[in-house]
């Protein structure tokens, strides 16, 4: 019998194709697997073999549970719309639904030949109406709830993208996608209440087995600080009249407060106006103007504002300047400075020329004017001189505060609420409309979806209005609540609203009177396993996590956090001849393996197989054809080895002993390295024993060879279904995931290295459940 590959591998895919295996039960059929992939954006380059990564690792798992008896759901989708989709759409001059469409057709070719165990009957697509329906749906909902919200206000517009941006798609002051510098902008938005889910965000975490990474990350981003405000007078010279107006900062620091020498406002501070003395006046008038352009920055600019604060112990007159180093959003949007003992506030204290107080003892010693950010005991602070400044320096200081009626204990987030709004055209249309005698009315659930409407241009207009804003009359209509005339909202969704809930749709994804169903979702969820790039560990697992704490809160869906185990898979990289180096795989670096050459030379289970065997999945690995090579020799010798004539023997004979035990042995490791997420060296047991099986020349009984075959199945099914086909006469769909005999599986002896005075002197071979005085007798004789 000849292994000839790519016959093989057409015909199951034809066959899988019209006789679909390994499709979700009804829920409540037993136990049940739900396997997400990170569903893909389809752009028009077309899947690499960098994306098959995660994809063959998820139906690795897949394979496993359903041929466990797990009822696996295993589905897939696109998420269509978005910023990318329309900026290639721009490029190329074709409409983003007809270029997506034909991008979704591509992907959909290519992912098929994964042969992954996707149930394509789940199949949904976040720019069908019957879906965005939905999307629009649950925003009516959070707005009803109090959620959604308006607001003029300054957001991070790019002038590139010609649109507003959440703060999680800036970074490093640029634009996510483009790279442009971010600037400040003024517009109207709607935006999402995620701050009041800070806390649950971060207690979740606590729930799930997620890598501690993503968890940290995820924790950061929320920012939590526990700290202590601090009120503050403004000095009676730059407080004219009877009243003393106060001020509050937040630091989470309190023990530093006798080291405070000035305080900062951002510039956008409430009290500047009334405080700032007319000499200064100008010069803060045009800093200001300046800082709204260039948004928050760490430069030390800043300038004085002529007035003076109190300190709240000392009485000390303190200078107030402004500067934009200060978040207007965060904490109170002013901070009590102590160049002293903090980076930021010594660098602008030296730039301004500022007194530095040091409160804290450097237990290395004098440092003059240094900055000192660790612990030691509380110097120059009055009553508190000598107490542990971090610890009980904190807590009697803070108590202080609090007893003069100058502190409060104080919880801050760094997590702000998520603008929401996009000026621009492939998105969901936000589901509201503009009467001028009723303000803001929701469109009534019955007249969703609002389609969006289909056009010739749709190019981002910069004014900071959406394109839909110049189609009159899609954007003219009637107010559902007085029937007058009346405009519709005319922003659009961001890329993350489809995928912030499209999991609670895969179960049911032709559900025409609700998005979901709850009580399959209490089956179904929470998700068992989700494997995607650890590049959306922020921002989609973020937003996806907060719309699934409010639709548990109003009582749509039984759970409240939706993924129970996470798993990133690395990255491919390539060596790139344009730069000489090793890059992540993209088709930006020139660097990309197209997996459709690699099939049609190797065939998908090479592929598959020397994807999973290039390197711990987590880890970045390097792409090398020789590799797949070794995957392609592999597969042939395990054909050769199978299809050997002598190698059955018949079904009423025994195996030798020791041909059983190396198989037990080898199907117990790669259980436990399946299990561990180590599918590679799961790969290497397997090739471990084709080379004792090959070198002993062992004759298998057919029951062995089925079981092999069923392991195999999992990482190269096409040609495992082949060889069960004919010489087991069966199908994978009617086998199960074998288990191994453990007293056969033992390791029949483990190497003990002796070491004498910590060197390595010799090693012998004992059994593995031997006692220690035993292996120090045997070692003894040595
Ligand atoms: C005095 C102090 C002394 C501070 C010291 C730090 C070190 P996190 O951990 O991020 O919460 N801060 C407060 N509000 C700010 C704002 N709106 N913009 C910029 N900085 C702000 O950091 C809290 C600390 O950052 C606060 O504690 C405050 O400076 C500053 F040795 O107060 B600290
Ligand atoms: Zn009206």
């Amino acid at each position: 019998m000849e292994y000839n590959m790519r016959q093989i591998e057409e015909k199951w895919q034809d066959r899988w194709e019209h006789q679909p295996i390994g499709l979700a039960q009804p829920a409540g059929s037993g136990k049940k697997f739900y396997c997400l992939d990170m569903f893909p954006y389809p752009s028009g380059s077309g899947l690499h073999v960098g994306h098959w990564r995660g994809y063959v690792l998820s139906d690795v798992y897949a394979r496993r549970k359903w041929l466990e008896g797990y009822n696996v759901l295993h589905p897939m989708g696109w998420d269509a719309f978005g910023l990318p989709a329309e900026n290639d759409a721009l490029k190329r001059g074709i409409h983003p639904r007809e270029s997506t469409q034909r991008n979704i057709h591509v992907f959909k070719r290519q992912l098929k030949q994964i042969s992954a165990l996707y149930d394509w009957s789940k199949e949904i697509n976040t720019t069908d109406p019957s879906y965005y329906k939905w999307t629009q749906w649950i925003f009516l909902k959070m707005y009803h709830a109090g959620l959604a919200y308006e607001e003029h206000t300054p957001i991070n517009w790019c002038p590139s993208c010609l649109t507003g941006l959440a703060n999680e798609e800036v970074e490093n002051g640029a634009c996510e996608r483009c790279g442009t510098k971010v600037e400040q902008k003024r517009i109207r938005q709607w935006i999402l209440r995620i701050s009041n889910y800070a806390d649950r965000l971060l207690s979740g975490l606590e729930k799930v087995e997620w890598p501690e990474k993503v968890k940290t990350m995820q924790r950061n981003w929320i920012g939590k600080s526990q700290g202590v405000e601090v009120t503050f007078k403004i000095a009676p010279e730059s407080a004219p009249g009877s009243h003393q107006p106060t001020f509050t900062t937040f630091t989470t620091r309190p023990e530093t407060i006798y080291g405070v020498t000035f305080v900062v406002f951002a510039p956008d501070h409430p009290l500047l106006d009334s405080v700032v003395s007319q000499e200064y006046a100008s010069t803060v008038e045009q800093y200001r103007e300046t800082a709204d352009q260039q948004g928050s920055s760490q430069e030390k600019s800043g300038v004085f504002t002529g007035a003076y604060a109190v300190h709240p112990l000392t009485n000390e007159r303190l200078p107030i300047y402004v500067s934009n180093f200060v978040v207007s959003e965060y904490g109170t949007g002013a901070v009590m400075a102590v160049p002293g003992h903090d980076e930021r506030d010594h660098a602008f204290a030296r730039t301004f020329d500022l007194p530095i107080r040091h409160v804290i003892q450097n237990p290395e010693g004098d440092y003059l004017d240094e900055v000192y950010t660790g612990d030691g005991v509380l110097i120059n602070s009055s009553i508190f001189d000598g107490l542990q400044a971090c610890s009980e320096g904190v807590r009697k200081i803070t108590q202080h505060l609090v007893d003069k009626g100058v502190g409060e204990q104080k919880t801050q987030y760094r997590l702000r609420d998520w603008v929401f709004s996009r000026q621009r055209y492939w998105g969901e249309p936000i589901p509201i409309i503009h009467c001028s005698e009723c303000g803001v009315v929701p469109v009534p659930e019955d007249q969703l979806p609002v389609e969006l409407p289909a056009v010739e241009r749709y190019e981002p207009t910069g004014t900071g209005e959406s394109p839909l804003a110049a189609i009159t009359d899609w954007v003219n209509t009637e107010c559902p609540s007085c029937n007058g005339p009346a405009k519709r909202e005319t922003n659009t969704m961001p890329q993350w609203a489809g995928s912030c809930w499209y999991f609670l749709r895969y179960p049911n994804p032709d559900l025409t009177d609700k998005p979901f169903d709850y009580e399959e979702l209490k089956y179904w969820l929470p998700v068992d396993l989700y494997v995607g790039g650890i590049e959306h560990a922020i921002l989609h697992l973020l937003y996806a996590r907060f719309y699934i704490k409010v639709l548990y809160d109003l009582g749509f869906i039984p759970y409240d956090e939706p993924f129970r185990q996470l798993y990133n898979q690395g990255m491919i990289t390539k060596y790139s001849e344009k730069t000489g180096m090793v890059e992540k795989m993209s088709k930006s670096k020139g660097n990309v393996v197209a997996p459709d050459d690699m099939i049609k030379t190797y065939g998908s289970d090479a592929l598959r197989l020397y994807i999973l065997f290039i390197g711990p999945p987590e880890m970045d690995s390097e792409w090398k054809d020789s590799g797949l090579e070794g995957m392609r020799r592999f597969l042939q010798r395990l054909w050769n080895f199978i299809t050997a004539s002598h190698r059955i023997i018949g079904d009423d004979q025994e195996e030798e002993l020791a041909t059983k035990k190396r198989w037990h042995r080898c199907l117990k490791d790669v259980v436990d390295r399946l299990d561990m997420f180590k599918p590679n060296t799961a790969i290497s047991a397997l090739m471990e024993w084709l080379n004792d099986a090959n070198s002993n020349d062992m004759q298998l009984h057919r029951d062995t060879v089925e079981s092999l075959l069923v392991v195999l199945s999992t990482m190269a099914p096409h040609m495992a279904s082949e060889l069960l086909e004919h010489i087991c006469n069966k199908q994978i769909e009617d086998c199960v995931w074998p288990s191994y005999d453990p007293a056969l599986a033992r390791q029949e002896t483990a190497t003990v290295a002796i070491q004498i005075n910590g060197k390595k002197r010799s090693a012998i071979q004992v059994a593995p459940d031997i006692q220690q005085e035993q292996v120090e007798d045997l070692a003894r004789k040595e």
